[in-house]
């Protein structure tokens, strides 16, 4: 049977269903995923620029960075995996008491489709205090200004040879509250997640007997250790990406679930799994 037949009959025997998705379901957007073609900026690697570290030592280079992704997401719709995703959630089949959406990602284009979802790490268009004796950085505060601040317009192109001029860091984003730095509210590599956020994701996957792994590399930890989480408890994993990413999912083992790789673009395999299981 075809993949994506098979993930159609596994979404219309599952009660729980977890959908993971990474950049790469936002790919077909507009957006470029991290560590595909584009995934660069300038010649630093995500992982170089979103670290704590990076922006204690620099908050005017990774600010340019965050101000980019910014202005380049904010007029990305979202596309057929993104609505097929929505449609899911909003209509589920019968059998389904539950389907809970994880993102990586942090552009926002979830929400914007409709899909209520566990953005786990968190947001380009939220910000929140970098002065941990402010109420302001217990809290991720929405910010879509375009741009967050003057002294951002125009900068952060990615193809510059040599950087603009330091902006000096009175100029940068501040706290209404008590006038420090603020920062993206995103998790930063060596941060710890939200342990509410990691509580609701952990409640899902604990329920979960299907989980969609869509468009993400399972790279970063903890989002790709969940698939094999689930598939250990005897839970099904499907995985849509165009490139396969687990070459140890190994089915065959007693009193694990099935993984199953469907391959193509997921703004063409996700809707076609959610259109055929709805159609039933
Ligand atoms: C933490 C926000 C406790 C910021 C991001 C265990 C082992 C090894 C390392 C660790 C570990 N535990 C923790 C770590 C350290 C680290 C980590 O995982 N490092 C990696 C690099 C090895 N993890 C952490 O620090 C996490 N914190 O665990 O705290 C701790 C701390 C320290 C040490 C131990 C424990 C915090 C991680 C969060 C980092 N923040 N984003 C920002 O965005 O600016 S992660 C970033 O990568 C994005 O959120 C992104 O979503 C995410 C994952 O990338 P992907 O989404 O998968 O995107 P990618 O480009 O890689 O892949 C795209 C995929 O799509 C590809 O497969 C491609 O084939 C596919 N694709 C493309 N087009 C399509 C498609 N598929 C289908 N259709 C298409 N059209
Ligand atoms: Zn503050």
């Amino acid at each position: 049977m075809a993949n994506s037949a098979r993930a159609r009959e596994l979404l219309l025997s599952a009660r729980n269903l977890v959908i993971l998705t990474g950049a790469g379901v936002s790919a077909a957007s507009g957006v470029p995923t991290f560590r595909g073609p584009g995934g660069l900026w300038r010649h630093f690697r995500s992982e170089e620029l979103a670290t704590p570290r990076a922006f204690a030592g620099d908050p005017s280079l990774v600010w340019e960075w965050y101000h980019w992704r910014r202005e380049t997401v904010r007029t990305k719709l979202p596309n057929g995996a993104h609505l097929a995703i929505a449609r899911l959630q909003s209509k589920p089949p019968a059998n389904l008491l539950s389907a809970v959406l994880v993102t990586q990602n942090v552009d926002g284009i979830h929400p914007l489709a409709g899909s209520p979802c566990i953005e786990m790490h968190g947001s380009l268009f939220r910000t929140k205090c970098t002065n941990s004796r402010c109420p302001g950085s217990s809290k991720a505060t929405e910010d879509r200004r375009s741009p967050i601040v003057e002294a951002l317009r125009g900068r952060g192109a990615p193809d510059v040879e040599e950087r603009g001029p330091q902006i000096p860091e009175e100029e940068l984003p501040r706290c209404g509250e008590c006038g420090s730095l603020t920062r993206p509210a995103v998790v930063w590599f060596g941060e710890n997640l939200d342990p509410a956020v990691m509580a609701s994701v952990q409640d899902a996957l604990q329920a979960c007997d299907l989980l969609f792994v869509v468009g993400t590399s399972g790279l970063v930890y903890p989002a790709a250790g969940f698939a094999e989480e689930v598939q250990a408890r005897g839970g099904n994993v499907v995985e849509f990406n165009v490139e396969r990413t687990r070459q140890d999912a190994d089915p065959s083992r007693r009193g694990r679930g099935a993984y199953l790789f469907v391959e193509g673009p997921c703004e063409v395999t996700v809707p076609a799994v959610v259109n055929a299981a709805l159609a039933r």
